[in-house]
């Protein structure tokens, strides 16, 4: 499978220069894990169009979603190298690379998604995005995926009580297998695409997500019981390869960096209504939801911070986010 997808992204480097230096057309490629029709895939999408029309064709952008390029982690590097020029993934499994990453997914440290809104389109939001640039990348966007929540196979979820000994598949950050530690549970950190027949095998019991992968990568199937604990509110993040980036003109920068931002606008409006669709879709289909009392994994999450919130920068993020209204 790794070798089919190295030779896929080879077979791509070649393809997407077509035309000559005058009347260039650049295909710029970018990857998914999810499915078509899922918010970031049309997300992407939307900037495509945008870009294609503003650049008059010069610029084009293909999406390959499920995950055809490979798994999030693989497709970093391939957008930190350049193999492919744009990649949509959750900010989480750049928290090893980019330090100012992990502070959007500290357990309960965003209030609401409005509050995370805010942190984001501000001063923060600038500042992680500047902390990108060295790892290679340029943040275009930063795109909604609500709160991520666990799920598993075995019981519903009241307290912090109920997690204990389960195992669950965490998002690969250090911060998310410390999270579970923090709850009595284990986490086994693993490629979002062996989740399903994981789940299925009983190598875990479960794994934590918003509704739409929930969803969409039909986890509800193998684990009924939704435990609504919201211990994250983690945004999506959407880059460019950097070199790419800075090679274009000041003009098509500013038109990529416009489109990118309407974007965002169209993304959030698809994923409120995935949302509710999903949340539907489970509960009929048989999942059981369950509020647990959430002051509990609040209080659990001390030593997550004491471990991860060391340094004066990161200290005074998680100050400054706190004191957003
Ligand atoms: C989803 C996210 C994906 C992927 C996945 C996971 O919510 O949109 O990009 O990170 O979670 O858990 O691996």
């Amino acid at each position: 499978m790794k070798i089919l997808v190295k030779l896929a992204a080879g077979l791509l480097v070649a393809a997407s220069f077509i035309g000559n230096a005058a009347n260039a057309q650049t295909a710029l490629r970018s990857s998914d894990t999810h499915p078509d029709g899922y918010p970031t895939v049309e997300g992407v999408k939307y900037f495509g169009e945008l870009v294609k029309e503003r650049t008059a064709g010069r610029y084009s952008v293909e999406v390959y979603h499920s995950a055809q390029l490979g798994e999030e982690k693989d497709t970093i590097e391939q957008v930190r190298s350049g193999v492919i020029e744009l990649n949509r993934v959750s900010m989480a499994p750049f928290n090893g690379t980019v330090k100012e990453s992990i502070v959007p997914a500290l357990p309960y440290l965003f209030r609401s998604e409005e509050h995370m809104h805010k942190v984001m389109d501000g001063a923060i939001g600038d500042q992680i995005k500047k902390a990108f640039e060295g790892a290679g990348v340029v943040v275009l966007a930063f795109y909604d995926a609500g709160a991520r929540s666990f799920y598993n196979k075995q019981k519903p979820i009241n307290s912090v009580e109920d997690m204990k000994g389960l195992k669950f598949r965490v998002i690969q950050s250090d911060i998310f297998v410390d999270m579970v530690a923090a709850l009595g549970a284990n986490a086994t950190p693993m490629p979002y695409g062996e989740v399903y027949s994981g789940i299925e095998t009983g190598v875990i019991d479960g794994a934590e997500n918003n509704f739409p992968s929930y969803d969409t990568a039909k986890h509800f199937e193998v684990a009924k019981n939704f435990s609504l604990d919201e211990h994250t509110i983690l945004p999506e993040v959407f880059v460019m390869n950097k070199a790419v980036f800075d090679k274009l003109t000041p003009e098509d920068q500013e038109i990529f960096k416009q489109a990118a931002k309407e974007s965002v606008a169209k993304q959030r409006e698809l994923w409120a209504a995935k949302v509710k669709e999903s949340r539907a879709k489970v509960e009929a289909a048989g999942a059981k939801i369950t509020t647990p009392d959430k002051q509990g994994f609040i209080d659990a999450m001390k030593p997550v911070y004491e471990k991860h919130v060391t340094d004066e920068v990161l200290k005074k993020m998680v100050e400054d986010v706190r004191a957003v209204q």
